[in-house]
């Protein structure tokens, strides 16, 4: 029986190699974002009944182009939950984690966005209560949800200080406790990272709970802009973009994009990108692909410790 096994020095080679294969792969990658929307769907069956979306059906599962990689799909819908879809794309050389839940249009809860991207180097974190409506002018529906979260926030933007300048228009779909950040890979990182999505989500989920049916139809339409405003900024503008139609190809990402990350874009309204952002129409009535108009700003954190807007 003993013939059958490899002479022992080469399995000693084997594991040594194997072990310094499996070194890299953990020095690079400490993290793996399974476990986060793991987190999120457990969390969520505690409180909500989900079920499987429709979208799940088409969309679970994909290997790159390449076949190196692997992109992985999930979808659910509930009462008061429109839509809860989770993007993992795991490659050689990255993670990415796009999970965000958006609420039914009665409600004027904001959307939960997690937007993580990790490669052997960098990372680039959006976590975030995407406000529905405007924060710095309408005090009111910014006290009503975010008042006393601030501590909250306040505990992880220590943590996490502000990633820079970033495409200004985005500041308008970010509430005071977002955490915007970029930092070089490290499982510490990590671990805190986990322990704000949890935090994060465990009060979005709160709102959601506690969130009263709006009967007034025009306050529910102005919920369905709203909505429906924010996914066609995500799917003209998502950075993102260039990394999945490298991965997967034009037509793919662009079907990935708009009938599954941000579905939603061709039935809750009609207007267009530029009817929402007029600012991004060249001369030519041509979307400014390169970039925006406006151009990037907000070098340091807009929001005071208050979470007042200091930005102008
Ligand atoms: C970069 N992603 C960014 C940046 C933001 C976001 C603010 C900084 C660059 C910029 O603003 O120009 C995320 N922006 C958001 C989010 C909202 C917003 C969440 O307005 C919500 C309203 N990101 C993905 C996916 C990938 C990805 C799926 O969501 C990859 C497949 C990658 N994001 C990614 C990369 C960058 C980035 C590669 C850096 C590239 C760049 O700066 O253009």
């Amino acid at each position: 029986q003993s013939s059958l096994l490899p002479p022992l020095k080469t399995v000693t080679t084997f594991t040594r190699d194997w072990g310094r294969r499996r070194s890299t792969c953990i020095q690079s990658f400490s993290v793996s974002y399974h476990k986060f929307v793991e987190f999120a769907l457990d969390e969520t069956r505690r409180h909500i009944h989900l079920n499987p979306s429709p979208l799940q059906e088409k969309f679970s599962s994909m290997n790159s182009k390449d076949g190196k990689g692997m992109l992985s799909m999930l979808s659910f819908e509930a009462t008061k939950i429109r839509l809860l879809r989770s993007l993992i794309i795991e490659t050689e050389t990255m993670q990415v984690f796009d999970f965000t839940v958006f609420p039914e249009a009665e409600y004027d809860v904001p959307i939960f966005c997690a937007n993580f991207f990790t490669s052997a180097k960098t990372n680039i974190v959006v976590l975030d209560l995407n406000p529905l409506h405007d924060i710095i002018n309408q005090h009111e529906y910014k006290d009503k949800y975010f008042k006393s979260l601030i501590p909250l926030g306040l505990k992880y933007t220590q943590l996490f200080p502000w990633g820079g300048k970033l495409t200004s228009e985005s500041i308008k779909f970010f509430s005071p406790i977002v955490i915007w950040t970029k930092f070089t890979s490290n499982p510490q990182k990590y671990d805190i990272l986990y322990a704000a999505f949890r935090d994060y989500y465990k009060v979005w989920l709160e709102l959601i709970c506690k969130s009263v049916k709006e009967t007034d139809e025009s306050q529910v339409v102005l919920n369905l802009e709203a909505q429906h405003r924010y996914l066609t900024w995500r799917v003209e503008k998502d950075p993102g973009q260039g990394v999945l139609k490298k991965l997967i190809g034009d037509t793919l990402a662009k079907d990935l994009l708009r009938n599954f990350l941000f579905n939603g874009v061709e039935e809750l309204g009609s207007k267009t990108f530029y009817d929402y952002f007029p600012h991004y129409c060249t001369q030519e009535g041509m979307l400014n692909k390169k970039g925006n108009i406006v151009g990037k700003s907000f070098e340091n954190r807009p929001w005071d410790a208050r979470g007042e807007f200091i930005g102008e």
